[in-house]
Formats: structure tokens, sequence, C-alpha cells
């Protein structure tokens, strides 16, 4: 049983209540190690080890940052490997997808490592002689990053890059059922030079280590990944500090086949949407909104292809489909089929428990399909962040953005089609902060991804991911110390 403590400044410190939690690995039930239990007083000694590292952090050229973060995305590049199978043995997801993560991780710190010293300000034009007016981009200061279970070492790269790189110091917090990777991650800050306290991690649970951060008065601002419910609690907490925050929360994003698409790629999209890491992902392409006219074959072979899907151990190149992460989110999922089911729709996939071959008895759902299902039913408008489909038919493509956007959710949509005018009306009429069209899943580093409607707030990755960490200063310089008249407004 391996132990895992807090890491505050540069070191392994032991949570001040004296507890831990338990932590397994999803695909075996197996509880291998034990996390630290942090509470308000572990966030306070974080929050006070990245205030005493900020003045010199912001001090620190921006040349000079952008070439530790650099340096420290070889580590990861060099460690990758390891630092996959860690988020595998927490999370369950297959090692194809959380190896290739951890090393595109990597990414994420090489670019804002390269954008640190070219966040520019301006020279203002005033309308006033003799006055020089420019503004410059400073950090915020100490910022709390809590981040998910799904993606823990991608989602905290699209957080603490951009953070460091405009020259903020971070307190982070994993989820309490993912912690082991970004503890092993915080420990390349040391080897890759930057000064002890720029980076803490505490580790917790949300309503106790996570709202502590919420709370802390010197922790400015929260950039949070997670469902919307837990979003609106950190956003409604961070009022009262006047906190800012950035918000990614996930959503029911619609996958639109239209019936002029090549066929078999949309057939692959669509998988790739929802059964990809177990359908755990905020992007899910939970919808499939398909066109009448192919929509029985559409789903003849959707059917024909997730059925096949390998199901079983992550850590095997070979598996398609491995255990939902957490036993909670295990009960969620088959408490929506048994609600899709109850509200009419028609199970054609799955469905059920999946205790077959490559299974360990532990938290494993059938890849689930579900027909006739209409856009008003709790499986066409709740997340369930599992690998549950459902496919609903439109007639129209009017009627098909209508039934895309008629969603409380808008992180991201897919668009299948060989018309081109189709496919800029359909990218301008969907409301979501991604459009995919004839791909999907996809992310880069330097393209902003947020959501619109309770999918969120704020932008991550690209320039303007940066922009969320810093605040601008405007600066009036006088070539003389003239002041003219007192008692009016310069
Ligand atoms: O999420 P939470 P959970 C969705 C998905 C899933 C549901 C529940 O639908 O079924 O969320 O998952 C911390 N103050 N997504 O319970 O509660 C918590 O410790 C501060 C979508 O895991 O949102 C963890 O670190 N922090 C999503 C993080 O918030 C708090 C990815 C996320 O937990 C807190 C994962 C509080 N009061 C789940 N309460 C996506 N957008 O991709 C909890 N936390």
């Amino acid at each position: 049983m391996e132990t895992f403590n807090h890491f505050i400044n540069g070191a392994a410190v032991a949570p001040a209540s004296g507890e831990y939690i338990d932590t397994d690995n999803p695909y075996t039930g197996e509880v291998w190690g034990r996390i630290a239990r942090g509470t308000a007083a572990d966030v306070d000694a974080a929050a006070a080890a990245a205030a005493a590292a900020f003045p010199g952090w912001k001090a620190t050229t921006p040349t000079a940052r952008g070439k530790l973060l650099v340096k420290l995305a070889e580590l990861i590049e060099r460690d990758a490997e390891h630092l996959g199978e860690m988020e595998v043995r927490d999370n369950g997801k297959l090692i194809a997808e959380m190896g290739a993560q951890a090393k595109l991780t990597a990414e994420w710190y090489r670019y804002y490592g390269g954008l640190a010293d070219k966040l520019e300000g301006s020279v203002i034009p005033l309308d006033r002689p003799g006055i020089l007016n420019y503004t410059k981009h400073e950090p915020l200061g100490v910022v709390g990053l809590i981040t998910a279970w799904n993606s823990p070492l991608l989602l905290l790269a699209w957080k603490l890059a951009a953070a460091l790189a405009a020259g903020n110091t971070a307190v982070i917090k994993p989820s309490e059922f993912t912690s082991t990777s970004t503890l092993a991650f915080a420990e390349l800050f040391g080897e890759a030079g930057f000064p002890p306290g720029i980076v803490n991690v505490v580790t917790g649970l949300g309503h106790e280590c996570g709202q502590a951060m919420v709370d802390h008065p010197d922790i400015v601002k929260i950039a949070f990944t997670g469902s919307d419910t837990t979003g609106q609690r950190i956003y409604e907490g961070a009022a009262k500090n006047l906190k800012k925050v950035t918000l990614e929360l996930g959503g029911k994003s619609p996958n639109i086949v239209f019936d002029d698409a090549e066929f078999e790629a949309a057939v692959m999209g669509v998988i790739s949407g929802i059964f990809a890491a177990t359908g755990q992902t905020c992007i899910a392409g939970s919808r499939a909104l398909v066109h009448r006219s192919i929509h029985d074959a559409f789903v003849e072979r959707l059917v024909e292809v997730a059925g096949s899907a390998t199901i079983g151990d992550p850590m095997s190149y070979d598996t398609h489909v491995g255990p939902v992460t957490t036993e909670p989110q295990f009960q969620k999922v088959l408490d929506y089929i048994k609600i899709a089911q109850e509200g009419g729709a028609t199970c054609v996939l799955g469905g059920d428990i999946y205790d077959g071959p490559g299974a360990s008895g532990t938290r494993f759902v059938q890849p689930t399909v579900f027909t006739n299902v209409t856009n008003d039913m709790r499986i066409a408008q709740e997340e369930v962040f599992g690998p549950v489909l459902s496919v609903i038919p439109f007639d129209t493509e009017a009627e098909a953005i209508t039934i895309a956007n008629d969603i409380n959710f808008g992180l991201a949509a897919g668009v299948w089609t060989q018309n081109l005018g189709r496919a800029m009306r359909a990218s301008d009429a969907l409301n979501a902060g991604t459009v995919w069209v004839n791909t999907y899943r996809a992310v880069g580093f330097n393209s902003p991804f947020g959501g619109w409607k309770r999918s969120g707030l704020g932008r991550e990755s690209g320039i303007e991911g940066m922009m969320e960490y810093v605040q601008t200063k405007s600066v009036w310089m006088a070539q003389e110390s003239s002041v003219a008249n007192p008692f009016i407004m310069r």
C-alpha cells in the first residue's frame, strides 16, 4: 500500500488532520494506495507557499520562465510512459489514450513557454500631449486549479502551463479519485529548476479541500474542470471574494450526420465521440443526430462496430473499452440506462453491466445505444458521462440545428457532410465552443477550448487561454509634472 502526501513548497507534507483516503484501481477494484485528506489547514500552508513564491516568480523574466517550462516539457516526455501508466491505474482509461495524453501535455508547457515573452502590451495614442500611456499584462497572483478524474494531467496542463507562463503561482487539487499522477508530475518541477513553492498540490475531497481553496482569501482565481453543478457552486463561492473563475463543465454534444456524409467515416466518428474513453469525456458526442433517410442503415453499422469492441484490461493496447472510473459514476451510468428505458427509448445495443471475457467483475458497462430517443427525454438532455449513445432522427438541416441547440450545454458539436455550404451554415448556427466538421474529439494546445451556456466560462489553450491568467495595467507617464487645476479631472 503506497502512501501519498501533499506536495507543498517542494516537499512531501503529511495532512494536518493525519487522515488519508483510499485510492483504488478501477480495473481490479484493488485498493492500492492512500492519499492525504486535505483540509483548510493544508490549503492554508499551500497558499502561503505559493504566495511567498509569487514575487520572485513574477520578477523572473518571461523569457526565463519560458525556458523553465520548455525544460519541464522535456522531462514530461521522458517520463510520459510512467505518468500514463499511473493515470491508467488511477482512472482505468486505456493506456493507448493516457500514454499518448501524458506525452501530449508536454506540448502545452512548450507552447506557453514560447508564448511567455510574446504577450505584449500596447502604447495607446492618447488625445493628450505629453503623456505616455501604455498597458502591460500582469499575473493575478496565487491561482487555484481544480481538476477532474477523467484526464488529470491534460486538464491540468491546460490551466497550469498558461498560469505559470503568465507569472502566477499555483495551488492544485486533483480529483480525490485520481491524485497520484499529479503528485508524481509535481516532482518534476524541482528537477526542471523551478524554485519551490511555485507549484503546490493538495489532495482531498471536493467539499473539504476544494471548497477551502474556493474560500481562501489569498487564492485569487479558480480554474476548474468538472460537473456543471459543482462548477456553479464554485462560481457562487468565488463571488463572495470576487474571485475570477474559468469553468469547463462538460456537455451533451450533438454529432450531426447528414445524408450526404461519407458513411463509414461518420460511423467511426460517432463511435469515437462516445465509446472512446468509455464515454468519460467532456466532449462526448452523446447525441447522434442522424438524417432519417440513412438512420436505419447507420444504426445497423454503428451497432455492428460498437458491438465488436474489445472490452477489458485498460493496460492492454488491444482493448477498446475499459471500466468506468469511479463507483458513483458506475452507478450513475446504470441509473441513466434505466432512465432511458423508462422514458421510452429503445435499447439496440448493450444496456447492462458487462461481465464477459476481459471484465474483472468490477465497473464495466456494455457499450449502449438507444434509438427512438426524442430530444426532450432526460437521456438526451443530461450528461451521462459513460458509454451510452442516444440516436435522434431528423428530416431537414434546420431541424437538425434546432435539436442540436435545444440543450442547456454548449461545449462541442460534430457535423458530418460532404456539402461545403452546409458545413459552413451548420458551423455558424451551432451554439458550441468547438465545432468539428468531418472529424471529432480533436484538441490542440494553440486552439481555444471552452463552453457556452452550462458548459462553462472562459477559454483554455491558445493565446486566449493565457489571457485568463493576466490582468491589464494601464500606466500614465507625464513628461512634465504639472497639475493645472487640481479640482478637475486631468
Ligand atoms: O465531479 P465534480 P465528479 C461530470 C460528469 C460526472 C459528474 C460527477 O457528468 O458524472 O461530473 O463527477 C472537486 N469545491 N464531469 O463528482 O464534483 C472534486 O474534488 C471545490 C464532467 O467527479 O465536479 C474534483 O477535484 N471543488 C467533467 C472536481 O471538483 C470541488 C469531468 C470535480 O468534481 C467541490 C468529470 C467544491 N464544493 C466529471 N466539490 C468534464 N467537464 O469533463 C467537488 N470538487
